[in-house]
């Protein structure tokens, strides 16, 4: 592929100087911004992932910044996953859906206060959706796209290389939960999350201007832990069944269909946004649902397109993600299924654009 040419609508991140100084070897486009996709090798930065601690520029994860007295209103006319129970402190993975019920977005919700939440998106531009049901029902609430970037430290080592920085106490925090810890007398929220399933932390940084300085004293801090930049991990991701927007779903999917259900409180989220279509879907339940899905034969070039799923003449379904994965000595793969198919151990084949492979479907991913 040719190269990409930059300008201002393809947008920098506070972290990218760095990124470069790493010797970054590929980027993608993700909420108009550039995402690294690749440092060593994917597979070299996988192992390296899973061994070791990595800081991951992931400023594309931009924030929807909602204010004001009605924010927690809003929020849950958003999302059908009920958060009545949720606390500040807190955040909740949130399938966000349109009136039909499809996926408009699926982002983590970072409740910082009654009346201030960021949605950490994916890869959709939700700040115009929200701003048009905000402006729809008159709420009283500002939403904007404050000038936050995550920073992710991700990998076992994540621990003791971020207790080096902001102190002992960035142990005690639990899984998607979050606290505020200082650095260069700026106050960041910290969360225990990350797009891996390795372990980490996901800095919200305020402010870019302290973006490379952070950077800085996490590589200085890190020297002896074997930090290296890194990023999201395709292998590593379609191993712990992390979805991708846009990819694994688009707003054609219900969460139901993503496998999403379990984030899905339809009956006590009132005043959902689809709710009616969701309420119907979660009774008929869906008809086609992803999967892990097992690829056999030696490696397969990148999925950049819909691989159909065969049996036979029968179309199937599809597979949006494939990697090979030198832990489990085979492609991981993850696909949307139909019914008749999905059920553990069923026998496919794959139309891969190097030609037809047998494949398993099964229920849980691999880790
Ligand atoms: N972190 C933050 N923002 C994000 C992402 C992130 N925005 C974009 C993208 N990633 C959104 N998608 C996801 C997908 C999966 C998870 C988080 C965001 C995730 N899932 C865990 C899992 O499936 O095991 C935990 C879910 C749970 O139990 O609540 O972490 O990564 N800030």
């Amino acid at each position: 592929m040719a190269l990409i040419s930059p300008s201002r609508r393809l947008r920098r991140t506070p972290f990218s100087e760095g990124v470069e100084a790493a010797g970054v070897k590929a980027y993608t486009v993700y909420n108009r911004m550039l995402l690294p996709t690749v440092f060593r090798s994917v597979e070299e930065d996988y192992r390296h992932l899973k061994t070791a601690v990595q800081i991951w520029d992931v400023a594309v994860e931009r924030q929807v910044e909602i204010r004001g007295p009605d924010a927690g209103r809003l929020m849950q006319m958003l999302t059908p996953r009920d958060l009545r129970g949720m606390l500040p402190g807190q955040c909740y993975y949130v399938p966000i859906v349109d009136e039909t019920g499809g996926m408009l977005n699926d982002p983590v919700a970072v409740k910082l206060a009654e009346d201030r939440w960021w949605i950490s998106i994916a890869d959709s531009d939700l700040l115009l959706w929200v701003k048009g049901i905000a402006y729809g029902y008159r709420l009283d609430v500002l939403v904007d796209e404050p000038d936050v970037s995550p920073l992710a430290v991700q990998g076992p080592k994540s621990d003791d290389l971020m207790a080096r920085v902001f102190g002992d106490k960035i142990r005690d925090l639990r899984f998607f939960r979050f606290g505020w810890f200082e650095f260069q007398g700026r106050n960041l929220v910290i969360a225990r999350s990350g797009y891996s399933k390795q372990g980490g932390f996901e800095i919200y940084v305020e402010g870019g201007d302290i973006g490379m300085p952070l950077w800085n004293a996490l590589m200085e801090a890190g020297k002896d832990l074997d930090v290296h930049a890194g990023c999201p991990n395709l292998i590593e991701r379609i191993e712990g069944g992390l979805l991708s927007y846009g990819n694994d779903m688009t707003d054609d999917n219900t969460p139901h269909e993503c496998g999403l259900g379990r984030f899905c409180n339809t009956n006590t989220a009132i005043g959902c946004v689809g709710r009616d279509a969701l309420l119907r879907v979660a009774q008929e339940g869906p008809v086609r649902q992803i999967r892990p899905i097992e690829i056999h034969g030696a490696g397969v070039p990148p999925c950049d397109q819909l691989w159909p799923i065969m049996d036979g003449e029968a179309h199937v379904g599809n597979i949006s993600s494939a990697a090979w994965s030198p832990d489990f000595n085979t492609n991981v793969a993850i696909g949307m299924v139909r019914m008749t198919h999905w059920t553990s151990g069923s026998e496919v084949d794959v139309l891969t654009p190097d030609g037809v492979r047998p494949a398993t479907v099964y229920e849980a991913f691999w880790q």
